[in-house]
């Protein structure tokens, strides 16, 4: 358990109790920590709000962790809410960090639309809000200080490229599905975006399915069963993340096809699983997208905090893998 703040799921009342239990008996026990809640008065301390999308996938699990370990080696107060991907939980979760006057509120909005109401509610408070992994569409971009993340759009873009030149002697139809992420996510409006517009290319090059998984692995599962009952001659799977093509890969293997042989899978994510599945061949390309948020956006918020200027746009460093990269790079990769 973390000691930077409090972690408040949505498991039911039975969970915060004991949680509940378990924080007061940590603190009765006289544990050593220099964490927030028991290295000193908190006074001073910067209390940041971080509304998390959930739960869905290794990558998201991994920007969870850095946002925890980061906040307590910045000696940030974090207030972590997991939304449990509903926005209606993320607007209660926004809404209660104001009421309790945290410092600054950070979140990663499940949706990217519907956000206006509340964000002007934070800005009326004077509680500066950073945008954390996915982007909102609002057009008043006064209501929120700026936007750490990846270029979505990119790294579709990259799949696309990558795919056009695998396929670029292609004579025939090459038949491409596609699990998107999310519906109405940033990354998943962005990565169908890029990718469309980099297959267009080659005209051969047609996606002739296309539906969300939700960026789970039972949803990529799911969704690919049906894909592969409905469509007799699959030669592409475009994942929109790792946990759907991993999701897939079972699906795949159930109707007697070898994945990443009989078709080419192209995720999104590089997280530790999808790196094995590369390695291992069952996945051909993944572009990276990087989790490890963390130490960059507490960096930002001490600036708000401190009335800083800070870039609008803040943009993640990242790279694509082949099998060959995959294996090279499995024995350091640290999520
Ligand atoms: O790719 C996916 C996760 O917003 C970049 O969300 C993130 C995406 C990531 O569920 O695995």
């Amino acid at each position: 358990m973390r000691k930077t703040g409090t972690t408040i799921t949505r498991r039911g009342f039975g969970a915060i109790l004991a949680a509940g239990l378990m924080a007061t008996s940590l603190a009765a026990c006289g544990n050593s920590d220099t964490g927030s809640e028991s290295g000193g008065d908190g006074d001073g301390q910067i209390v940041l709000g971080f509304s998390q999308v959930g739960a869905e996938s290794g990558w998201r699990t991994a920007n969870t962790n850095s946002i925890k370990e980061s906040a307590e080696k910045a000696g940030i107060k974090l207030q972590f809410d997991d939304a449990q991907q509903k926005q209606e939980n993320q607007i209660k979760a926004i809404r209660n960090f104001i009421q309790q006057k945290v410092d600054v509120i950070a979140f990663s909005p499940v949706v990217e639309s519907g956000w206006d109401t509340v964000l002007k509610e934070a800005k009326d408070a004077k509680i500066p809000v950073i945008l954390t992994d996915r982007a909102v569409d609002s057009a008043d971009k006064s209501l929120y200080k700026t936007f750490i993340g990846s270029d979505f759009v990119k790294e579709g873009r990259l799949s696309g490229e990558w795919l056009v030149e695998q396929k670029k002697d292609a004579t025939g139809p090459v038949n491409i599905v596609e699990l998107q992420g999310t519906t109405g996510s940033a990354p998943a409006n962005d990565r169908k975006k890029g990718f469309a517009e980099a297959i267009a290319a080659n005209p051969n090059l047609k996606i002739v399915a296309s539906q969300s998984g939700d960026f789970t692995r039972a949803g990529g599962k799911q969704v690919m069963e049906q894909f592969l009952k409905a469509n007799p001659k699959i030669d592409v799977l475009f994942a929109h993340n790792d946990d759907m093509g991993l999701g897939a890969l079972e699906a795949i293997t159930a109707a007697g096809k070898v994945p990443g042989k009989d078709i080419t899978i192209i995720t999104i994510d590089a997280v530790k699983d999808g790196m094995q599945a590369l390695a291992d061949g069952k996945f051909n390309f993944i572009a990276e997208c990087s989790p490890l948020l963390g130490d960059q956006l507490m960096d930002l918020v001490k600036k708000v905090k401190a009335g800083e200027e800070v870039p609008a746009r803040v943009e993640t460093q990242e790279t694509t893998f082949t099998q060959e990269q995959a294996k090279a790079a499995l024995p350091t990769r640290k999520y």
